[in-house]
């Protein structure tokens, strides 16, 4: 082809038709190129599940983009020109197609970001990176607002977004009277006959050639690939969204930290995947939350809650991100140092909450907040695991897992390894709220109620002993010290004991 004006490279989690990157060209002229990667499945090892369904929905994505008229030169997997890894695939278009220029959108992680630097002289050829719109706080906007505060709470940066989205709002107050209706939300749930299930897709037949392109490709990865049911397409991405919005929205808000054995989905929209990959709009899925709420179909707290997550801490944490890497993904507040149990791979653990959450992150590559906070998240913490590789683990088992996203979520939110940029307090917790929450003891081995021994829950003692071990900077937090005083008051033989059990359970792992 003659005078490619523009190379436009789309990642694979920009898969959005209004991109920057696209809107800065034309179909007439320019060339996508978009391509599976060994690289971007492997510096992690992503959960096959994940794998399989952004390769599809790229595939799909690449479908779309032809119809809209654009010539794609699509690589795929095992493609031969397929070189590996982004800079290498960029370098072999230039040199085929010889474009005046190279456009991008700019990437969601640091590390990809980072080889787009070296591009312009390696390529020699101009590269535009340009602002990813899809979010709604730039980077920019986001340092200036953190810049000159001494705490970044997500509360206050999430009321800017709902003034500046004018989401929920009546004039210049909050829809209700209040901003968060976060403590309606902590309810347990009971077993429901007719829970909702996510709306489920059975695969095309692009999806079977990649299904079997990864099972062959990456059968050492973890995670289950079947059975696939993920929508990867923009049309049954919104068909998904819109069930979750007619079917599960209406009880999210009150259930949304509740846990039960058999039910990994609950009230939960599972949507992040499409979302984080760009096959939903952000801002057009809140609006659709706020106009079931506006037509009564759905309560205050759901609604509220919902948009809380999508407009506040999503854009809070990408905030957090760029503001914070390099440098970010090695903080380790509490120094902690055991390397991450083999059970976070095998479930084979007698810990019946955290067995469930792992099995279901391996059926599903999905679990949900509180699973992931309170679970496997508080049992890292308590167990003092090594945040990076903490951090390493969420980001490659679950499908809607992007650094920008799951990093803060698990070095800041989780593990409190920033030492408290982003949470108030360390989330730990001892078995007492995963029992007040779930229906996981009931079909324990451990006992929840009792704090020391070999039949005791394990959370009980990691819980004590994690305050005991941490007892100074914990002494500091206004939201801890209570705990350091309870744990003072126990007699010397009782802390002795606490001691024991947690080294004898951490000795066994
Ligand atoms: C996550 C991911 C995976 C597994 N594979 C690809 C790929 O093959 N090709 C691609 O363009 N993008 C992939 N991605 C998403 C990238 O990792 C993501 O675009 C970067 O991390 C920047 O956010
Ligand atoms: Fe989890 Fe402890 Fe309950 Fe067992 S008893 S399910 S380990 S919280």
């Amino acid at each position: 082809m003659a005078n490619v004006r523009n190379l436009i490279l789309v990642l694979g989690d920009q898969l959005t038709p209004t991109l920057s990157s696209l809107a800065a060209g034309d179909p007439g002229q320019d060339i996508v190129l978009m391509a599976e990667l060994d690289d971007e499945a492997s510096y992690v090892r992503h959960h096959k599940k994940k794998l399989a369904f952004l390769f599809s929905a790229m595939r799909h994505f690449a479908l779309e983009l032809r119809a809209a008229g654009w010539t794609v030169d699509y690589v795929a997997l095992d493609a031969p020109n397929n070189h590996g890894n982004f800079t290498a695939q960029v370098a072999e278009a230039v040199k085929l197609h010889r474009p005046q220029r190279a456009i991008v959108t700019e990437a969601g992680e640091w590390r990809v970001a980072r080889m787009m630097d070296a591009w312009p002289a390696l390529l020699g050829v101009p590269v535009d990176v340009l602002a990813d719109g899809r979010f709604l706080c730039s980077p920019q906007e986001f340092s200036h607002w953190a810049s000159g505060r001494k705490q970044l709470r997500m509360e206050y940066f999430y009321r800017d977004m709902r003034r500046r989205t004018g989401l929920m709002m009546d004039g210049d107050q909050p829809a209700g009277g209040q901003w968060n209706f976060d403590a309606d939300n902590r309810k347990a749930a009971d077993a429901d006959l007719f829970m909702p299930q996510p709306r489920a897709c059975a695969p095309d037949t692009i999806t079977q050639d990649v299904l079997t392109l990864v099972a062959a490709r990456f059968d050492g990865h973890f995670g289950d690939l079947t059975p696939f049911w993920f929508a990867v397409t923009r049309a049954d991405a919104e068909a998904a969204f819109a069930a979750f919005v007619e079917t599960a929205l209406p009880r999210f808000g009150d259930y949304q930290d509740a846990m039960l054995c058999g039910q990994p989905f609950l009230y939960h929209a599972v949507v992040a995947q499409y979302l984080n990959c760009g096959l939903l709009d952000p801002l057009r899925m809140c609006k659709q939350v706020e106009a079931a709420w506006r037509a009564g179909a759905v309560p205050l707290n759901a609604a509220e809650g919902f948009i809380r997550q999508v407009i506040g801490w999503r854009e809070y944490v990408r905030g957090i991100y760029w503001l914070k890497m390099p440098g970010y993904e090695h903080s380790n507040h509490f120094q902690h140092r055991r390397p991450l149990p083999d059970f976070y791979w095998t479930a084979d653990t007698d810990m019946a909450c955290v067995k469930a959450v792992i099995t279901q992150t391996r059926e599903q590559a999905y679990a949900h907040h509180i699973q992931r906070l309170m679970v496997t998240g508080n049992f890292a913490l308590l167990a003092g695991i090594n945040p990076h590789e903490v951090h390493e683990w969420y980001l490659s088992v679950y499908a809607d897992a992007y650094e920008w996203v799951e990093l803060p979520n698990t070095v800041g939110m989780s593990q409190f390894a920033d030492g408290g940029l982003l949470a108030s307090k360390p989330y730990a917790a001892s078995g007492a709220y995963i029992k007040r929450m779930s229906n996981y003891c009931a079909a324990c081995r451990y006992d929840v109620k009792r704090r020391t021994g070999p039949r005791a829950c394990p959370f009980n003692a990691l819980y004590w002993d994690f305050i005991a071990r941490n007892r100074e900077s914990l002494a500091g937090n206004p939201r801890m010290a209570q705990m350091v005083r309870t744990l003072d008051k126990f007699p010397a033989e009782e802390q002795q004991r606490i001691a024991d059990s947690a080294t004898a359970f951490l000795d066994s792992l």
